[in-house]
């Protein structure tokens, strides 16, 4: 497409704002908006919003109309897609507050959506209800017509909706969070009733809140990708983005104020999300995390690497079939032994590079519902657990401890100076262990006092401490007596 063209497609209404301009979200959501337009099915557009963060990508993104390049890479393809439904873009910083509530209460403006990462719905994990004590929200609470939190911001622009008698919009969130709508309703529901009795009964009544499954490995951009980009486009282009060939998108058809086709180009429609949700995080994020605690106290820097030592391959995949599979109630139609054959070979895709250390953030988000949950549902039904207790072991040596190395480890984690404080303190490991596991927002009481499953959790970590994460994954490979990988595994 030439610049005449991408020019003259921009021209549509933003009746979509997005929070979270980040990786997923241009390689996505906008992706499948931009290739409605493409075909003519679609005359909405996406002012696309970044509340934290550097401006560097905005400033980029203005400079080129928001038109960006996706390059999708599996091991035996490429194809570049040029993306240009987003057609707007705000920062707080570059713009200031205002633009944005007004861009938010428009009554143009159908449906917000966000990829805000786990954290930005400032709830408590174990329990996915709002945590008012978040600073976050504290700060809000104190100026909610000046918000900071994208909770924050979401209420105010309904408020001047509800004044101004305008309609309410759909928020949908496409975050990996279980029941991801319901948790945003629950953070949004939560946090108006604490401003206004009256705008929360309205928002109650009036705004809906979507379940999505989203699915697409998306690996932060590096200079590397970007210069492979280049030699593809022929031209640089700041704002492009690589990510595996895959994707799926399967949404709840509930919104309140229209909705594009996006099934006309591979989204599903659905009436309950919640089965695909729960098989994606628990097998896909699942491994994810997983492979890239034990991954990167091994020494290996990017997923496919982790996948590629057989050993740590007969690991995910008795984790994937043994431990979370069985807590899975799904379709009929889905094949569970097939979705775990396509998960190994979308982590061993070598042309991109998902970094275990990307993985590995924000993980006291992320274990409530990618391994506690699992956890509790299989030692109440006695089905086995050492991945799942191996896994949470990983998770601690990887926030308070060393590599296999040695080496100390940069956390990146809401939690990180909580985990600083345990990690300093004079106590044994089993004790760290402890600490950590007493950490109410992320493990709940079921975990808490089954005293015989922490002790086992203890012990691994223990067990990694002492004898380094590598040879525990080995050890416990041949201990469990895995059946050796079938001809296809091993391919
Ligand atoms: P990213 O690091 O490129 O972008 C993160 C985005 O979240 C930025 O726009 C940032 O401004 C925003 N953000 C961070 N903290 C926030 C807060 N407290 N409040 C509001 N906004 C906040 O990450 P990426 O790859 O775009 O992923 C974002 C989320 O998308 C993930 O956390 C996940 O839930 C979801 N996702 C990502 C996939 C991937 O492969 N990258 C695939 C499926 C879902
Ligand atoms: C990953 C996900 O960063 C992570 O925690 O597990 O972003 C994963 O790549 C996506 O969910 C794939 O759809």
């Amino acid at each position: 497409m030439n610049k005449t063209n991408i020019k003259q497609c921009i021209k549509n209404q933003s009746k979509i704002i997005h929070i979270g301009l980040g990786a997923f979200h241009r390689a996505h959501q906008a992706l499948y908006t931009s290739e409605l337009i493409d075909q003519e099915k679609c005359n909405w557009s996406i002012n696309s919003i970044n509340l934290f963060g550097s401006v560097e990508l905005i400033t980029q993104l203005r400079g080129q109309n928001h038109v960006y390049a996706v390059l999708e890479r599996g091991p035996n393809h490429k194809q570049v897609k040029i993306s240009k439904s987003i057609t707007h873009s705000l920062h707080p910083a570059l713009d200031g507050k205002e633009p944005i509530l007004e861009a938010l209460a428009d009554e143009n403006t159908a449906i917000v959506s966000l990829t805000i990462t786990e954290k930005g719905y400032c709830i408590e994990p174990s329990s996915g209800t709002l945590d008012s004590n978040n600073p976050l929200i504290q700060q809000d609470l104190k100026s909610p017509y000046s918000p900071n939190s994208a909770i924050g911001y979401i209420v105010e622009a309904l408020r001047l909706r509800k004044q101004h008698q305008r309609p309410p919009f759909t928020v949908m969130s496409c975050d990996n969070i279980q029941s991801n709508g319901d948790v945003a309703r629950q953070a949004i529901l939560g946090y108006a009733k604490l401003i206004e009795p009256e705008l929360y009964q309205w928002i109650k009544e009036h705004v809906t809140f979507p379940n999505t499954m989203v699915d697409r490995i998306v690996p932060a951009v590096t200079a590397d990708t970007l210069s492979y980009i280049e030699s593809q486009l022929g031209y640089r282009d700041p704002c492009a983005i690589a990510c595996e060939p895959f994707r799926q998108w399967v949404i709840e058809d509930n919104f309140v104020n229209g909705r594009p086709d996006w099934d006309q180009v591979g989204a599903e429609f659905v009436e309950d999300v919640v089965p695909y949700e729960q098989m994606k995080l628990r097998m896909l994020n699942g491994s994810h995390s997983f492979l890239s605690y034990l991954g990167y106290l091994s020494g290996y820097k990017f997923i496919s690497q982790v996948i590629d030592d057989k050993q740590f391959l007969r690991a995910v995949l008795d984790f994937m079939l043994a431990e979370q599979a069985p807590t899975l109630n799904l379709p009929k139609e889905v094949n569970v032994e097939h979705y775990a054959t396509l998960l190994v070979d979308r982590f061993s895709n070598n042309n991109l590079q998902h970094a275990t250390s990307q993985i590995a953030t924000d993980g006291s988000q992320k274990l409530p519902p990618r391994f506690c949950e699992s956890l509790i549902y299989n030692r109440r039904n006695g089905i086995q657990t050492y991945w799942l207790e191996l896994g949470i072991a990983a998770w601690m040596s990887y926030v308070i401890g060393k590599d296999d190395n040695g080496d100390a480890i940069e956390v990146n984690d809401p939690l990180s100076a909580v985990f600083d404080s345990i990690k300093s303190s004079p106590t044994s490991n089993r004790e760290r262990a402890l600490a950590l596991i007493n950490l109410d927002s992320i493990f709940s009481d079921s975990i808490v006092n089954d005293t015989e499953l922490v002790d086992r959790i203890v012990d691994k970590f223990v067990r990694i401490q002492e004898s380094g994460a590598k040879v525990t994954v080995y050890n416990m490979v041949n201990d469990i007596k895995l059946k050796p990988l079938s001809s296809n595994e091993l391919s």
